[in-house]
């Protein structure tokens, strides 16, 4: 049977599909266990520089399955720890940048997962809705976080509470992406962003995701006694050496190796 998770490489990237097409990706358990599995795989593998996580089909997708959360065998407390937190978890520490390419309507934990991206690239038709009041829950894997910190506690309890639904070119100007591209060459567009991604010094990428992720919750002090730290560890590496060489050669500098 189909996979729930497409997996493809090309060029350093790799593209995560959600697969559940006729459900708008719809989230059950196997996918997001299968997503998790195969990001943490991603970060130990050299030849993946970038993960991109996309869905299939018209929509990103539309939050946990409603058809399998009754007869569950877990609470709710449970199933998140037991699924989506982990998967929000392992974005955040993953030590490669995570494109979250959103094609289509992105709701419930769909729009945490869309949030979750280093950086969101939408397609003009995509959209995002927290929806999770519409059934009487609250937003998790990672909304009430991360939210706020874009838009400013107001407007984000209006989204949660209205489960109003926000379009592309809204979510550019509120900072829940950071470009939008055509729909009909949004994949391509996707790819071609996310090899140049690709060409740049990964080793002082992940330092640079793993200060400002600390950051986030930390004062000016501990961010600044951190960057003392890890500059020391991107000085050290060869990436460093050949960024100042290729300036001083005039020529581009070649930070993929292998
Ligand atoms: O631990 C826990 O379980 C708690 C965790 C909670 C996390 C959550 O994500 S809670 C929120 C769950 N998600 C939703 O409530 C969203 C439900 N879906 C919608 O509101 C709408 O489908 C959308 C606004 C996302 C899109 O609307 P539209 O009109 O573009 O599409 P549609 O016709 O509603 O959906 C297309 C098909 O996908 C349809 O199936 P059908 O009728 O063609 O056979 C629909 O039932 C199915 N689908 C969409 N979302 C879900 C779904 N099936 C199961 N679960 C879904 N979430």
């Amino acid at each position: 049977h189909e996979p729930v998770i497409r997996t493809e490489l090309k060029a350093h990237v790799l593209t995560l599909t959600l697969n559940r097409p006729d459900k708008l990706n719809a989230a059950n358990d196997e996918l997001l266990l299968t997503l998790t599995r195969e990001l943490q795989q991603a970060d130990a593998q050299a030849a993946v520089r970038v993960v991109v996580i996309t869905g299939a089909g018209r929509g990103f997708c539309a939050g946990q399955d409603l058809g399998d959360v009754s007869g569950r065998d877990m609470t709710f407390t449970e199933h998140l720890h037991h699924t989506y937190n982990p998967l929000i978890r392992t974005i955040r520490g993953l030590g490669k940048p995570v494109l979250t390419a959103v094609n289509g309507v992105a709701a419930g934990a769909g729009a945490s997962l869309a949030l979750a991206g280093d950086i969101r690239l939408w397609a003009q038709g995509a959209s995002l809705i927290e929806v999770f009041s519409n059934i009487a829950l609250i937003p998790d894997s990672g909304s009430t976080w991360t939210l706020p910190r874009l838009v400013g506690y107001h407007r984000a309890f209006e989204l949660m509470a209205l489960a109003e639904r926000v379009r592309a070119e809204d979510a550019l100007k509120m900072g829940l992406c950071e470009h939008v591209f055509p729909d009909d060459t949004f994949r391509d567009d996707v790819q071609a962003y996310a090899e140049r991604l690709a060409a740049r010094p990964a080793h002082a990428l992940k330092l640079t995701k793993q200060a400002l992720v600390a950051a986030l919750t930390s004062t000016l002090d501990e961010a600044l006694d951190q960057e003392a730290i890890l500059q020391q560890v991107a000085g050290d590496h060869w990436e460093h050496e050949e960024g100042v060489g290729a300036f001083k050669a005039k020529r581009p500098a070649q930070f993929v190796r292998e």
